[in-house]
């Protein structure tokens, strides 16, 4: 299970809002083949490694049209972190691929929280005669497709703020300034975060004050310099409830989509000429909370339904406490850094956040700065 784990991974970035599954086929102990769901649209993972097998089996003829047929499973285990599916999705029920294919033994990580499947999967396979067992590192699985469960479950993005903070608790070093930076193995695994995340927002304050661009940028094998990701950049999402965006901000000029959430009444013009100079940026009206912030469940539930599944919020003080005051962050990561803020006036985050301890709370040192991670 654990290599299955590994195996989903690699689907990291490219199957959302659809999980991250791997699957490997084994024999006397030995695995025969390995598979993994590479693509949103795809092939699942038990397709996958069904597919690599058959062909291995039919040296030169390629797999037969029916996935599972002419395979004799029988003597083999299945073992994969999500429960199969049971449902016409993108693609027909990996179940039925597995019933024709009969191996011995399918075990199983956890079940598919999709309502679509939730439990029916593992029915129709006991149901065929073929032993199931479910629940092999469970704890790993759920972690692994945290945001899938989220979204597929409340039709909302999963949420993670990360904020960088002062030893003293500030969000800058002054007030009106940039946020304190991290040191360099923190900002290449923020930027390997931002790979795995289907968005990232930031609030208006952050866009004038930092002018942030926005994108992955990792460094190169051969030459270690840091560059824009061409594979995948995540949606960049502002709120902006009056429209302040500068017309030449940074990160309107980045690859990949631009999500502009306004309040209602916005400049015109602005926006015209905005949507005119940037075919990649939408700009979408939010509706107003009580206290006159644009309403995030509102803008969340736009992004749920535009397929969102993970959105990573990256500041600024304003949307972070928000966020927090509001219960709507599903994970805090606070990275402390080594500086000191010279202004009692510098923002802070206000609410309190609860301290939970134990398995949903850790400490780790990333270079010079400890990271302090929080399942709320
Ligand atoms: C599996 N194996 O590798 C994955 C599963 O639209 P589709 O056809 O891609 O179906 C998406 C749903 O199928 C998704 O919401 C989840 O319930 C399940 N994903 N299931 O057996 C896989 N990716
Ligand atoms: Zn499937």
């Amino acid at each position: 299970m654990r290599q299955v784990i590994e195996l989903a991974r690699q689907g990291a970035g490219f199957v959302s809002p659809n999980p991250m599954v791997g699957c490997v086929i084994v024999k006397n102990g030995k695995v025969l083949a390995k598979g993994w769901h590479k693509k949103f649209g795809g092939a699942h993972a038990e397709i996958d490694v069904i597919r690599k097998l058959e062909t291995s089996h039919r040296p030169g003829l390629g797999p037969p049209p029916e996935a599972g047929e002419n395979l004799k499973l029988g003597g083999l285990t299945v073992y994969v972190n999500l429960e199969p599916c049971c449902h016409y999705g993108k693609t027909p029920p990996c179940v039925d691929a597995l019933i024709v294919a009969k191996p011995k033994r399918v075990v199983i990580g956890m079940n598919d929280p999709n309502p679509l499947v939730a439990g029916r999967g593992i029915r129709r396979l006991q149901a065929a005669g073929i032993a199931v067992a479910v629940g092999v590192l469970r704890k790993e699985c759920e972690v692994l497709n945290e945001t899938f469960t989220k979204w597929v479950t409340t039709g909302r993005p999963f949420v993670l703020l990360k904020v960088a903070v002062t030893l003293d608790g500030a969000l800058s070093l002054k007030k009106g300034t940039e946020t304190p930076l991290g040191c360099p193995e923190t900002m290449l695994r923020v930027h390997r975060l931002r790979q795995q995340y289907d968005a990232i927002a930031v609030g208006i304050n952050t866009v004038l004050i930092d002018d942030p661009r926005l994108t992955v940028r990792l460094p190169n094998r051969r030459d270690a310099k840091f560059y824009v990701s061409t594979v995948r950049n995540p949606m960049r999402v502002i709120f902006d409830t009056r429209l302040r965006i500068p017309e030449n901000a940074l990160l309107l000029r980045q690859p990949g989509q631009t999500i502009i959430f306004t309040g209602p009444r916005t400049n015109r013009a602005k926006k015209q000429r905005l949507k005119r100079k940037y075919p990649n940026v939408k700009i979408s009206p939010v509706r107003l909370d009580r206290d006159g912030h644009l309403s995030l469940p509102a803008a969340f539930s736009w992004l749920g339904e535009n397929g969102v599944a993970s959105i990573m919020v990256e500041g600024g003080a304003e949307l972070a406490n928000n966020l927090l005051r509001q219960k709507l962050a599903d994970k805090v990561i606070l990275i402390i850094t080594p500086h000191l803020a010279s202004d009692p006036a510098a923002p802070r985050l206000t609410p309190s956040l609860a301290t939970p301890t134990g398995v949903r709370s850790r400490w780790e040192w990333i270079g010079s700065d400890a990271w302090w991670t929080i399942d709320t």
